[in-house]
């Protein structure tokens, strides 16, 4: 049973994401103001970002912060100054995943960062990396390499696309790629293999979409409004991206079995209208189906 456990609570650090992307934002607008992480080093023991202002507990609270005390140090780093750019609104992506096979879940979490010419952070500004944190079995992570991987990535998903039993990784990127991270089974992963979609990913969804038993994966693409389905070959490579257009501004999308045919069909929620694409079971979609919202 894969385990998740933090330390007994402490004094209250901060709500660190939200800070994080403030703190990173400001950094970004003052080239070499972030801080500096070795590219291959555990991050520095001082904060990444300091915390302006603290936010206290509240009685009613459900959860502590505990992010600063279990060790992950992480900057996202937000290198635009509006928040219209909406990989830097909502975040980039992460995954919680058992990479070691220890029992313990671990994280792995990718920065955006600058992007000279498309970003509006300072020329030079250094480019903070997506980094691996190793669950102690403690509560607390200990940082592990970092890994490069397409240009501003913005969702990560964790499955075993190679069936060896190690849990890899997929990113996808805004830029029009995926990135696939294969989990050698020894605690590292092989750098990228990358995989062309249609730009803007919006959503990603890893699932055996064909029913041959191999992790497929899908991703929901603004601007074009396309749906781009990476077959697995079966050895967690990958065919070239089947398109599906879908006639609806998309936000997010899910995987599951409608018509109860045992195999996956896909929905996917936009601005005003559902899109329901069928699976028909011969290794494509049928046309959607569109509910719109009242
Ligand atoms: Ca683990
Ligand atoms: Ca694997
Ligand atoms: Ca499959
Ligand atoms: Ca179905």
């Amino acid at each position: 049973m894969n385990k998740f456990r933090f330390p007994p609570p402490g004094p209250l650090i901060a709500a660190v994401l939200a800070v994080l992307l403030a703190g990173a934002g400001a950094g970004c607008d003052r080239p070499g103001s972030s801080p500096a992480v070795p590219a291959a080093a555990p991050p520095p023991a001082t904060p990444a970002v300091a915390v302006q202002p603290p936010i206290p507990p509240g009685d009613g609270d459900f959860f502590a912060d505990v992010t600063e005390r279990a060790g992950v140090r992480f900057v996202h780093q937000l290198c635009d100054d509006h928040v219209a750019n909406i990989i830097e609104s909502n975040g980039a992506g992460g995954a919680v995943l058992d990479f070691d096979g220890d029992g313990w879940m671990d994280l792995f979490l990718v920065n955006s960062g600058p992007l000279e010419g498309v970003t509006k952070a300072g020329k030079g500004t250094r480019r903070e990396p997506n980094r691996l944190f190793r669950n102690r079995g403690d509560g607390t992570f200990a940082p592990q390499a970092t890994y490069a991987v397409g240009q501003q990535p913005n969702l990560v998903r964790a499955a075993d696309l190679d069936g060896d039993g190690a849990v890899d990784l997929v990113i996808a990127n805004e830029f029009g790629t995926v990135s696939v991270l294969r989990n050698r089974g020894d605690g590292t992963f092989a750098p990228q293999v990358t995989y062309t979609i249609r730009s803007y990913p919006r959503s990603m969804t890893a699932t055996d979409l064909d029913g041959d038993g191999a992790i497929d994966i899908i991703t929901a693409n603004l601007n074009s409004n396309t749906v781009s389905v990476l077959r697995n070959l079966g050895n967690g490579t990958f065919a070239a991206q089947a398109m599906y257009v879908v006639g609806i501004t998309m936000a997010s999308m899910t995987a599951t079995d409608l018509d109860g045919d045992g195999a996956v069909d896909l929905v996917i929620a936009g601005r005003g209208a559902v899109a329901v694409l069928r699976n028909l079971g011969d290794e494509t979609l049928g046309a959607q189906v569109t509910c719109q919202a009242a």
